[in-house]
């Protein structure tokens, strides 16, 4: 989806206050640092076309296949006609309550069983009211696989509809909408974290104890987008997976390069199609804090996330400074870092004390590309418990291949390449498809695969096709 219309939509909404920062009291008794109330956008008829638009683009780039549209009362009731009326599908519409008089039908509109119906929602938090609308629908005998909402609130809506067969589309995500707002200086970073607090916080969805009622369809594997909304996914996890699925990119382009200017031309370039750039910013013979404020920039414009590849392997006391002090001040510009096992859980304490309140997270190298690499077998293992005993700032690894069963963690592969083999200095290639499908890896890391290309744009495009289409063929074989 273009990302300036996006944020213009963002902006929009916030200046017609369908979006408030305070203090709110919800249905549920919780009180909110953060406010939605789409009705008013029925106000504004230039904003519902946009609105409109853009969840119908989001079901159409998703490939969601369906025959007619239903709308949740009553805030999705109009987006659903516009979006009907415009692109001519037929439209079901349901009512809150039957009539106590006449038909007593809770929908109303030509039913055809075995239909697919798409199911359009303003704002999805516990994904209640879309499976309200779902039984209803169902019970007619049509067919719900998918939903679209405008504002996913990120707390825990996604995983509830994945867990009953339904694949949740968002247009906005909260982390998303945070960070145009901080941009734009609507927020300040203090009411940015603690909407992100209370959303980490306050996750609808708890893992189902035994004996609780049976999900109709138990995927074998949860998508990026559903493992972005579970309870325990960490909110950095959480975003990468949400910047994949919306961007449709696991990749990661690791820009490996010795100049500012063109780290910055390769995050301009390369933004649109990539989730995370990679980068080793003590190869680079000009760093200034001027660069790494500008590609603050580029990662918001874009939406991806920025990964310092520092590989962090000192006493906490050490790393601490490394991460926070120097020339190169890390941790004010980098989402993402990494760091080896082998210090012991110190090295986590130390990181984590400047990380944590920033909201970044850390990758555990827990295996490396490289022959010969002595992080095998124990090692990797004892990586897997030291990040599950960390799951707070760790959020996933660096590894060959999946190493553990959370869905919640993200393993990241280095060592991609369309070409398997070797540059002569140890380093070792596997595919995208044998990453992303055998391995069952989640992101590829494409270094000279991309930047030796005299066409990076188009190679990067490419990995990301291959990537991309590996992980759907996964999803494809596990469901
Ligand atoms: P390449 O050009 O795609 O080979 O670059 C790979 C990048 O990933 C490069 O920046 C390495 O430092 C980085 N890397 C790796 O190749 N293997 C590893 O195990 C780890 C990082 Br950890």
């Amino acid at each position: 989806m273009d990302g300036a219309s996006l944020d213009s939509l963002i902006l929009e909404l916030h200046s017609i206050q369908a979006v408030k920062f305070g203090t709110f009291q919800l249905k549920s008794g919780l009180i909110s640092p953060i406010y939605f109330d789409l009705r008013i956008i029925v106000s504004y008829p230039a904003l519902m076309n946009q609105t409109a638009d853009l969840l119908h683009k989001c079901a159409a780039e998703a490939g969601v296949q369906f025959d007619c549209v239903c709308g949740v009362p009553y805030t999705a009731l109009p987006l659903a006609t516009i979006i009907c009326s415009t692109n001519k599908y037929p439209m079901l519409l349901r009512r809150k309550e039957a009539k106590d008089y006449g038909t007593k039908r809770l929908i109303e509109g030509t039913i055809h069983p075995g239909e697919r119906c798409l199911i359009l929602e303003d704002v999805v938090t516990s994904g209640s009211s879309v499976l309200e609308t779902a039984v209803v629908l169902e019970k007619e005998g049509l067919k719900i696989t998918d939903a679209v909402v405008l504002l996913d609130r990120e707390q825990g809506g996604s995983a509830k509809l994945a867990e009953n067969g339904i694949t949740l589309h968002s247009v906005i995500s909260v982390s998303r909408l945070l960070d145009v707002l901080l941009q734009a200086g609507r927020i300040d970073m203090a009411t940015s974290q603690n909407v992100e607090r209370f959303v980490r916080e306050n996750n609808t969805c708890r893992p189902k104890q035994n004996g609780s009622s049976v999900p109709k369809k138990r995927c074998k594997e949860l998508g990026y987008g559903s493992r972005a909304g579970l309870p325990d996914t960490h909110p950095l996890a959480a975003r990468l997976l949400k910047i994949m699925e919306e961007k449709k990119s696991n990749l990661c382009v690791s820009a490996d390069v010795t100049s500012s200017e063109e780290l910055l031309e390769l995050a301009l370039m390369l933004g649109p199609v990539i989730c995370v750039l990679k980068t080793h910013v003590d190869i680079l013979q000009d760093f200034t804090a001027d660069v790494a404020g500008k590609l603050k920039e580029l990662a918001i414009k874009h939406n991806f996330l920025i990964f310092e590849d520092r590989k962090f392997a000192d006493i906490g006391n050490t790393v601490k400074h490394q991460y926070e002090g120097g020339l190169y001040r890390i941790s004010s510009w980098a989402h993402i870092i990494n760091a080896h096992a082998l210090p012991g859980p110190g090295v986590l304490q130390g990181l984590g004390a400047v990380g944590k309140p920033l909201g970044h997270g850390c990758l555990l190298i827990a295996q490396m590309s490289s022959q010969g690499s002595l992080a095998t077998g124990d090692y990797t293992q004892a990586v897997v418990k030291m990040a599950e005993d960390h799951s707070d700032f760790v959020f996933g690894f660096i590894s060959g291949s999946k190493i553990s069963e959370n869905p919640g963690l993200v393993h990241m592969t280095p060592g991609v390449q369309m070409e398997t083999g070797g540059d002569g200095l140890g380093q070792q290639y596997s595919s995208p498809e044998e990453v992303i499908f055998s391995k069952g890896s989640d992101v590829i890391i494409v270094g000279r695969g991309i930047l030796a290309s005299s066409d990076r744009l188009r190679a990067a495009g490419e990995y990301r096709k291959a990537g991309w289409e590996a992980y759907l063929k996964r999803l494809s074989q596990a469901s």
